[in-house]
């Protein structure tokens, strides 16, 4: 008999491993049967830090990620990682980047990796990827770790809900600061520089270390405050008040051969230290919880909203915007009469 959703939380809880990868697949496939599960392990959430790894394709995140996981693991401490894959559909191709390193760690209890196809569901990523942390975080793992590809929007929305969040860098894949372009670099809390054995890795950490220094519009706004350098931004929401500043560190590493992964390590639990003395741990999660809290009331609203449109109705308000007989503001009252939604409250 097939286990309810219930029974893989509560196994799943009790460090159950099977449970668990089934309770991760229903989280990714049925967000209305996982519901219960969520429920019952929600309780047991809150005492993982979640780290998110963000950075342009290639950069060696995964590898990074397994280095990063073998470090842990010799102080002792328990990881699980979500690997949000856009290239390789869920059942094919390397689970993360580098085989051999992964190698390492399976069979390792200590070690839980998922990975996971990207979906197009607005709105959709996040929220199963949040869920999925959360799973790992009552199932007891000490450190979990989100893999994404810092290109879509949605993908780096992932990583910025994490308490700590990498942007991983290398040199060579063009002559400016790849996170630059994906503008990404302003939500990170440490930077990595990896492949530093390949050439171009002094100039890369020259440009990051300039941009943090002068200011970089994104940072600027981050950090600039009444003309004081203070952390304060949506994800540092303490108005007016005086916190310690936390400037991202700069690490570099060569993933591939573990250069570089201790310190980066210890500058992550550094970041947590941080975040627990300057009182920003609450008030971080809350602006978290708030903006997941918009974007799956968003989402559950529009597919509502959908569900209750006529047939076709759509497509209609398409052609009547392009036929200019209506703006597209118009075609939105129209379509959201024809809904009637304004009735769904009674
Ligand atoms: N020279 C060098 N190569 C590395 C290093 N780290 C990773 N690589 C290689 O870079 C390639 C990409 O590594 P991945 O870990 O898959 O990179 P990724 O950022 O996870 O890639 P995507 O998930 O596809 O965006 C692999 O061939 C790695 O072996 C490093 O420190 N130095
Ligand atoms: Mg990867």
């Amino acid at each position: 008999m097939k286990p309810s959703a219930l029974d893989l939380a509560e196994a799943a809880v009790a460090g159950n491993r099977r449970a668990l990868a089934q309770l991760l697949t229903l989280i990714e496939n049925n967000a209305e049967r996982a519901a219960p599960a969520m429920s019952r392990l929600y309780s047991h959430t809150g005492r993982a830090h979640i780290i998110g790894i963000t950075g342009a394709p290639g950069t060696g995140k995964s590898t990074l990620v397994a280095a990063m996981a073998q470090a842990w693991r010799a102080e002792g401490k328990t990881v699980g990682i979500i690997a949000v894959d856009p290239t390789s559909p869920f059942t094919g191709g390397a689970i993360l980047g580098d085989r051999i390193r992964m190698r390492d760690l399976s069979g390792d209890e200590g070690v839980f990796i998922r990975s996971m196809a990207t979906r197009g569901a607005l709105g959709g990523l996040a929220a199963v990827t949040l869920d999925q942390a959360r799973a790992l975080d009552a199932a007891g793992f000490d450190k979990v770790l989100i893999e994404t590809v810092g290109a879509g929007q949605n993908e780096v929305a992932v990583a910025r809900l994490a308490q700590t969040t990498l942007v991983v860098e290398a040199p060579g894949l063009g002559d400016e600061v790849q996170a630059i372009k994906a503008g990404i670099l302003e939500i990170a809390d440490v930077l990595v520089v990896n492949k530093a054995d390949r050439p171009g890795a002094t100039q890369t950490v020259r440009a990051l270390r300039t941009m943090i220094e002068t200011g970089h519009p994104a940072l600027k706004t981050r950090w600039m405050h009444h003309g004081q350098m203070i952390g304060v931004d949506d994800r540092y929401p303490l108005e007016d008040q005086d916190v310690a500043l936390w400037i991202p560190p700069i690490v570099e590493t060569v993933a591939a051969d573990g250069k570089g992964v201790d310190l980066l390590v210890s500058k992550i639990e550094e970041h947590r230290n941080y975040l627990e003395t300057a009182g920003l741990r609450a008030p971080l999660e809350r602006a978290h919880l708030e903006v997941e809290l918009m974007n799956r009331l968003e989402a559950r609203l529009l597919k509502r909203l959908l569900e209750r449109l006529p047939e076709g109705v759509l497509s209609e308000m398409v052609t009547s915007v392009q036929q200019r007989t209506r703006t597209p503001e118009q075609a939105i009252e129209a379509l959201l009469s024809q809904a009637e939604v304004l009735a769904v409250e009674s």
